[in-house]
């Protein structure tokens, strides 16, 4: 079986993240992960706090803290959130580790060393009204491609090209705003990318064949805009400094690695930091993973911004190194979330953040609408009536319900163990094949990491047990047929514990509230296979069981109205 690495893209350090961020980078990576170490696969699951560049020394600024101290701090606070959201990492490493930057100035030397790496003398917008070099994020302006009038110096956030900031028109200051901009001579280390674009492109040929269009289509419209060498060094206090073994010159002066150049080697790094935190007695090793590993499938996550940097950049800086260094085999990127038809905003505190999500509701609820709706084909919005309307049908009603029905019933007509009943029937054999089928779907649907259909396939499990109770009835069928009534229960309560092992991966704590009513000697959420989903009876006669408390509570209508005004919906925009 081969071995599965997964990493999501890397949240910047600044600031809690919103739900738009969850649902296309770690809430997909960790249901995928879930999913394949139910099978039995050996998962690997890395991200990391993405800790350097501007982001953090903006963050650092606006707390007022120093930054190391303020990485630090933050970096637990989103470690505790992802916690909340039950996101199974292997390890949540940070990108400013000794590792990371151990290996981060290993690549640059080995990039050196093949001649992929050259110092240049460039000139650089340097900023009168801040008295310092501006990096390109600190510079704002006009997209030369799109017109969008926000678009920084590295990339425009709206057409998701890549640019310098020298391409901007009308350029300024995003520190103070002045356009009192002069450009500067100074050094700085090139990725010489363009030595590598053939390289890049035949890698890309021989990989991409299985990708979502969305990945693909934006590495090739990358490629063949002409990949350009790119500055790899900023003046930055901080970030992983230039080898002064190697680059005396710029080490003195200060110059640490672009964000982008460390901050895909800390994927690497992360797996390090997992390998070096072993407990005793494990041995883990990072390098089986990352190095010669000819037997990983390795599968990234991201949003779609973020896909140039995975698809070209990190692939190209990895060929250089001429080492043998895993490559991603699938990259599944996502298209925005939006709120009500209109960007998550962080500044404007528009939308759902991470955090208070949480003090809402908890996790599952997140999980699963979430999921259910991924942007996957699309960018789709975020809407409180869409969501309510999603928890209540499916969870409280379809599955929640089903459960608590099932259970209270035979408790009170059975007692406290599942009851025996008589042999199962036609209808049993029926809905024994209608499951497997179902199963086999749900199954394809998340080999293929379609979470929206695989979504569709889970809730259609649930759907068939419902069909199933109706068809039979047993609140009627008791009063004539006892023993039928009980085996209706008893399959019924199979049905409660196959969808606790299959939809852990979309609702994880439920999922293990529902496998605890039953007292199964050994059990555990390993997945079910073709022959029991026909069979329906891992759960035999005797077995002892607890009626668990509600599952999922309904949104109520004045519960809706009160989020929606204290998150600002816009309900003429969702109509
Ligand atoms: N931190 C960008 C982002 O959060 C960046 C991803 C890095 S992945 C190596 O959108
Ligand atoms: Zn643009």
């Amino acid at each position: 079986m081969a071995r599965h690495l997964i990493t999501s893209a890397l949240p910047y350090i600044n600031g809690i993240k919103h739900l738009g961020n969850m649902v296309g980078s770690m809430l997909p990576a960790d249901v995928y992960a879930r999913y394949l170490r139910q099978r039995g696969h050996d998962v690997l699951y890395i991200c990391a706090t993405d800790e350097h560049g501007t982001p953090a020394e903006l963050g650092a600024k606006e707390a007022g803290l120093p930054v190391d101290v303020f990485c630090a701090r933050a970096h637990d606070a989103q470690k505790a959130v992802y916690d909340g959201f039950a996101l199974s990492f292997d390890h949540f490493g940070r990108s400013s580790s000794a590792q990371n930057v151990d290996i981060t100035q290993r690549f640059a030397r080995r990039l050196k060393e093949n001649g992929f790496i050259e110092e240049r003398a460039i000139r650089q917008v340097y900023s009168l009204a801040d008295e310092r070099f501006l990096p390109d994020r600190y510079i704002v302006g006009t997209c030369p491609h799109c017109g969008y009038d926000k678009a920084r110096g590295d990339q425009c956030e709206n057409c998701t090209r890549v640019l310098d900031p020298t391409d901007l028109i009308e350029p300024r200051s995003a520190i103070s705003g002045s356009s009192a901009l002069e450009i500067r001579e100074t050094k700085h280390l090139f990725l010489l990318q363009s030595a590598l674009a053939a390289e890049v492109e035949a890698w890309l040929d021989a990989n991409s064949d299985d990708w979502p269009n969305l990945a693909s289509s934006i590495a090739r419209k990358w490629l063949t805009e002409g990949l350009r060498d790119r500055a790899i060094t900023r003046d930055l206090d901080w970030g992983v400094p230039v080898p002064a073994d190697t680059w005396p010159e710029l080490a003195a002066e200060g110059k640490v690695f672009y964000v982008w150049f460390d901050a895909p080697i800390e994927y690497i790094g992360s797996t390090k930091e997992w390998s070096d935190a072993a407990p005793e007695g494990e041995t883990r090793d990072w390098q089986s993973w990352w190095y010669e590993a000819d037997d990983v499938r390795y599968t990234q996550f991201m949003g779609k911004d973020n896909v140039p940097f995975h698809t070209v950049m990190f692939p190209a800086t990895q060929l250089g190194t001429r080492e043998p260094w895993k490559t991603v085999d699938f990259v599944k990127a996502f298209n925005w979330l939006n709120y009500y038809g209109g960007k998550f905003s962080t500044s404007q505190r528009r939308g759902i953040f991470t955090e208070a999500a949480l003090e809402l509701l908890p996790a599952d609820y997140w999980r699963y609408f979430l999921m259910a709706n991924a942007p996957e084909s699309d960018d789709t919005s975020f809407t409180w009536e869409l969501f309510a309307a999603g928890v209540n049908k499916d969870l409280a009603d379809t599955l929640g319900n089903f459960v608590n029905r099932v259970l209270s019933f035979s408790r009170k007509r059975f007692g406290d163990e599942v009851p025996a009943g008589a042999p199962a029937g036609d209808a049993e054999a029926r809905l024994g094949e209608q499951i497997a089928g179902l199963l086999a779907e749900y199954e394809g649907h998340m080999e293929a990491l379609q979470f929206r259909k695989a979504a569709q396939s889970l809730r259609a499990l649930w759907s068939a047990g419902n069909s199933y109770l109706e068809e039979k009835a047993p609140w009627t069928q008791i009063k004539t047929d006892q023993e039928g009534a009980a085996l209706t229960l008893r399959t019924a309560m199979n049905l409660i514990h196959l969808y606790a092992v299959v939809s852990e991966p979309f609702i994880p704590a439920s999922a293990a509230a529902m496998r605890a009513a039953f007292t199964l000697p050994a059990d555990d959420a390993r997945w079910v296979t073709a022959d029991q989903a026909r069979s329906l009876d891992s759960v035999p006669a005797g077995t002892p069981f607890t009626v668990p408390p509600v599952l999922f509570a309904k949104i109520t209508d004045d519960e809706l109205a009160s989020y929606v005004d204290r998150f600002g919906g816009d309900p003429d925009a969702a109509a």
